[in-house]
């Protein structure tokens, strides 16, 4: 199983600017890209691909939704960054909007998602201390096995993926480790002292696209409720219609009492993060105790309001569910022997590779890419496909037909 592919010289050209200039903090795959649209990109040599990646859900919306690169154009003339030392006429607008529009009182907006998840820890702890009467210093949040909730020092200190945390102690303390999708171990941990929170991901990305129970976040929830911990929900990645609801937690009627988004809340035209929860825990936080230099900048705010309106006004959600189920069954269709399974919730999806060659996985990505589709193994053996959730029934099918030649890498 051998994939020898000839490289253009253009590719090579810019593969060694970053292999010789940049920090090896990655492995991409063998392509560079240099314009997208819609559910396509292109490479430097005008070769098209479908997008099965979706810039890690950052780009839900389609590359360069014309309504948000508009609302980008407009803005980035006028006003891009006050600091939060003066107002401006953006922000406020911007909280109202999006506090309506999830249902929350506050809003506290920052960039990356890992630091809407630092901030969402910050919260918890300010308000399990001022509010719950936790003892100073002792607050606990609970997390789960596989997850991944950023790779700042704190975060990979609860990280249990080795790789995340080999060499970069000493550690931040805080946090138990749980069982994912594990009701009896999350009752047994929720009944500890201290407990200020579960940070949980309603389905776990680059664990693999792990899908919980039918319950679980619903039951989750409760068990937080009964215990008085707060339940902190990452929808950085599953949410924003991703998995065919607006956020994961809507499929199970759960409301996080802090919900944290990032990623397509911008489509994908920069770093733009929110933590959204009720007075009792945002105002917890008071002047000078929070911030950062771009958080809740005029350009994020406004292309944000661009971007989740298109995600309703194009009916996201429902294309996302309904092209999620066709991909999923046309992938099972193909039966192959070398997929033991295909898992998901509308598109955010993954197939498990069944087969002895060690790069599998990695070896089939490359064959897609050299048949028109870019997607990129996690953990191996899986292999997630979410493309942006503007993919139409025609494009579906044609990329089940790409998925299927493909297979034939793995003989
Ligand atoms: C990379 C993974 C996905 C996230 C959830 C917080 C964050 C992420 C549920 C932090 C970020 C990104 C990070 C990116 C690749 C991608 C990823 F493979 F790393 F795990 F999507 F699954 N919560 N996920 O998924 O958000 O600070 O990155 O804006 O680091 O390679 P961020």
């Amino acid at each position: 199983m051998q994939t020898t592919l000839a490289m253009s010289e253009k590719t090579q050209y810019y593969l060694d600017l970053e292999e010789k200039h940049g920090a090896h903090n990655y492995h991409p795959l063998p392509v560079v890209l240099n314009r997208g649209e819609s559910v396509f990109v292109w490479d430097v040599d005008g070769k098209k691909y479908y997008d099965f990646l979706s810039g890690y859900s950052a780009v839900n919306q389609g590359h360069c939704h014309p309504k948000i690169v508009q609302t980008f154009i407009e803005q980035s003339q006028k006003l891009t960054l006050t600091s939060r030392a003066f107002h401006n006429d953006i922000l406020g607008e911007y909280e109202k909007f999006i506090t309506a529009y999830f249902g929350y009182d506050k809003v506290l907006p920052m960039n990356t998602g890992v630091e809407a998840v630092e901030t969402a820890i910050k919260l918890c702890r300010k308000w399990a201390y001022e509010v719950k009467g936790i003892e100073e210093g002792k607050a606990v949040i609970v997390v789960c096995e596989g997850n991944f909730h950023g790779r700042t020092s704190t975060v990979i200190s609860f990280s249990s993926d080795p790789q995340a945390r080999k060499n970069f102690g000493p550690f931040a303390p805080g946090f138990e480790i749980i069982p994912y999708n594990d009701l009896t171990a999350l009752a047994k941990a929720l009944a500890a002292k201290n407990v200020a929170g579960f940070l949980v991901e309603p389905i776990q990305g680059e664990a693999g696209v792990l899908v919980p129970g039918e319950g679980y976040l619903a039951n989750a929830k409760k068990l937080c409720e009964e215990a008085n911990v707060l339940f902190i929900g990452d929808e950085i990645q599953t949410g924003l219609c991703r998995t065919g609801k607006m956020l994961a937690c809507d499929h199970e009627n759960v409301r996080p009492d802090i919900l944290l988004l990032g990623k397509a809340l911008s489509g994908g035209m920069l770093p733009v993060s929110a933590v959204l929860a009720d007075n009792e825990i945002m105002m917890t936080i008071k002047p000078g105790e929070h911030g950062s230099t771009y958080g809740g900048n005029p350009l994020a705010c406004k292309v944000a309001i661009t971007a989740l309106q298109v995600l309703k006004s194009e009916g996201m959600a429902g294309n996302a569910q309904v092209m999620g189920d066709l991909l999923r069954k046309g992938i099972e269709s193909i039966q192959s022997p070398h997929i033991s399974q295909v898992r998901g919730k509308g598109l955010l999806n993954a197939i498990i590779i069944d087969h002895a060659g060690k790069d599998a996985a990695w070896e089939l990505c490359l064959q897609l890419k050299e048949n028109g589709l870019l997607a990129k193994p996690t953990h191996g053996d899986k292999i997630r496909f979410a493309p942006p959730l503007v993919i139409t029934r025609e494009q579906v099918l044609d990329c089940v037909k790409i998925i299927r030649k493909s297979l034939s890498v793995l003989i």
